[in-house]
């Protein structure tokens, strides 16, 4: 009895000493981490592609409204012989990863032609702000981009800018060109994560490079000079697209190119009367005659891309009077005949 007595006056001392609010401010948990290489791998979320809208400006500009360049999906198109610079696209991802983002060690997106050859590799060396994705609302940004484009639901562009907010997911960007020197088609892009314990996540899609034909001629007239009365003359070209006076034609777009010509009528300045028939040849395919206002294509002689053929026209006049005579010529170029 008396040993009981004298543990329980010091515990009653104790208790006095400090208030018991304090007494139940601390609660102890046990912690816990594992460590191992195959589990817990980042995840890439979402990806898309946008091309600048603006080549003549420096940096991408994401005008989301360009008819050309958004159509349904990741759908791209070079510029014309590369003018004012090769198409730049913003190839974006949105990652995340079980043990924080801070996990995520490396990022980088490559991209394959359509006959399977890597294109590039491009690493993005820091992440992207969440303030750059923009929304699906506001005009003129990553994310309305990819919304205008079919490439994101506005519900997924929400969780985006959320879960970025809170430090959960992580966006990457990287721009890389696309010249009109490669081919049209399916191109495969993967954008890649890797984390501190070198597992790797990975998200594919496919961007369509769009097919496009550009005609560039090195010629601003045909002047077949002096001719005579029921006698075909002919203007020779070369492939030169230096020298004018010899009409060369160019493809300066990805697929094969036809070419049509359309001559008008030559009336003389002086007493009306008209020639209305032509001849033209494009590398071995010669249409004869073409009669004026009708379009002849060459179907035979598809320019293919960064081609340049030589064009020789020819006029047939009849037996006209000595005049002056003016008339047109338009060419052009299509996907077909
Ligand atoms: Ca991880
Ligand atoms: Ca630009
Ligand atoms: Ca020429």
């Amino acid at each position: 009895m008396k040993r009981i007595m004298a543990v329980a006056v010091p515990l009653a001392l104790l208790v006095s000493l400090f208030p018991a609010a304090v007494a139940f401010a601390q609660e102890t948990v046990p912690t816990e981490a594992q460590i191992s290489a195959s589990a817990n791998p980042p995840v890439v979320l979402y990806k898309f592609e946008v091309p600048d809208a603006d080549s003549a400006l420096a940096g991408i500009q994401y005008d989301s409204d360009d008819a050309v360049l958004f159509q349904a999906g990741a759908q791209v198109a070079p510029n014309l012989e590369d003018l004012p610079e090769a198409q730049q696209i913003a190839y974006w991802w949105v990652a995340t990863d079980p043990n924080g983002i801070d996990d995520i060690h490396f990022a980088f997106v490559k991209v394959w032609h359509p006959d399977g050859v890597l294109k590039y590799q491009l690493e993005a060396l820091a992440p992207s702000a969440c303030s750059d994705l923009g929304t699906w609302a506001t005009p003129n940004t990553p994310l309305y981009a990819a919304y205008r484009s079919g490439q994101l639901t506005t519900a997924q562009a929400d969780l985006i800018v959320e879960n970025c907010g809170k430090h959960v997911w992580v966006p990457f960007m990287m721009v890389g060109e696309l010249s009109k020197h490669q081919p049209a088609g399916p191109y495969t892009v993967t954008a890649y994560v890797n984390d501190g314990s070198g597992a790797v996540g990975s998200l594919t899609n496919i961007m369509d490079v769009l097919p496009v034909v550009g005609l560039e001629i090195d010629f601003t007239t045909v002047d077949f000079g002096m001719i005579v009365p029921s006698t075909a003359k002919w203007v020779r070209g070369d492939t030169d697209m230096t020298t004018p006076t010899l009409p060369s034609v160019k493809n300066t777009g990805n697929v094969n190119m036809y070419l049509s010509l359309n001559f008008s009528e030559m009336v003389g300045v002086s007493l009306g009367k008209v020639i209305n028939s032509f001849d033209g040849k494009l590398n071995a395919q010669e249409i004869n005659p073409i009669p004026a206002a009708t379009p002849a294509c060459f179907n035979l002689e598809p320019l293919g891309s960064n081609e340049v053929d030589q064009l020789d026209l020819s006029i047939h006049p009849g037996p006209v009077s000595a005049d002056t005579y003016h008339g047109t010529l338009v060419l052009s170029g299509g996907q077909s005949c």
